[in-house]
């Protein structure tokens, strides 16, 4: 997977039944898959090592047979041992450079951002995309630290390229879902930097036909890229 991530939809798993329910997580990102995501990341704040380890290799089988990257979130160890495509690092987590250091070179290191600085920390730390938010409040995490909005979103792309940071990839996160999809991407765009895409948790885990969502939003973002 040595060609550049295609960040347009990006897909944030979550294993508790107020959200996943009764399925079972690969088939869910299976199906989210034939819809069109096109990069996953295994989000599980709750399971043992052992676990974590043993679904994330699941996933790791399903993602590698549609050639997208499987990231895990906070787990280093876990993404070295299964040796996927990389990891997302919030901001009480390990520091950015020792996990390239556990890493290696060629992996995936995303961070999170909420404020003008913490993009820019983490675009110095060497992050190669950064999830921003959160957007707008959600269910799905309850220890968000500030809903910035798409105005927010909109002030720290401004800064990212007025800090020489352009060509760092952008998903906003949070609250994103397909009735408010195509605004967020157009209000959040400034005039020189807009998102790559968008991180999804509930609207696609929490949908009765995740290919069907996924599809949906996928095409709301393509249409969002296309000049008018
Ligand atoms: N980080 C900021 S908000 C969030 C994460 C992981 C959860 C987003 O979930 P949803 O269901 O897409 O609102
Ligand atoms: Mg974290």
């Amino acid at each position: 997977m040595a060609s550049k991530p295609d960040y347009s939809l990006y897909l944030v798993t979550d294993s508790t039944p107020a959200i996943l329910g009764a399925k079972d997580l690969p088939d869910v990102v299976e199906a989210s898959l034939r819809g069109g995501v096109t990069i996953v990341q295994y989000r599980d704040k709750n399971g043992s090592r052992e676990h974590v380890t043993a679904m994330a290799s699941k996933l790791h089988r399903v993602t590698q047979k549609y050639g997208v990257p499987l990231l895990i979130n906070d787990r280093v160890d876990v993404a070295v041992e299964i040796g996927c495509e990389g990891v997302h690092i919030g901001q009480d987590d390990m520091e950015l450079q020792q996990a390239r250091l556990l890493l290696g070179p060629g992996k995936i290191i995303g961070a999170t951002a909420s404020s003008k600085d913490e993009a820019l920390r983490a675009c110095a730390a060497g992050a190669d995309y950064l999830g921003i938010g959160t957007v707008y409040a959600t269910a799905t995490k309850k220890d968000t630290k500030s809903i910035i909005g798409p105005s927010g979103v909109s002030e720290i792309l401004h800064t990212l390229h007025e800090q020489g940071h352009s060509s760092t990839p952008t998903v906003c996160i949070g609250g994103v879902n397909a009735s408010n999809a195509s605004t967020v991407l157009s209000q959040s765009a400034s005039p020189q930097k807009s998102l790559d895409g968008i991180a999804v948790v509930s609207a696609i885990i929490a949908a009765d036909d995740p290919a069907a969502a996924s599809r949906h939003l996928l095409s709301q973002v393509i249409c969002a890229k296309i000049p008018h």
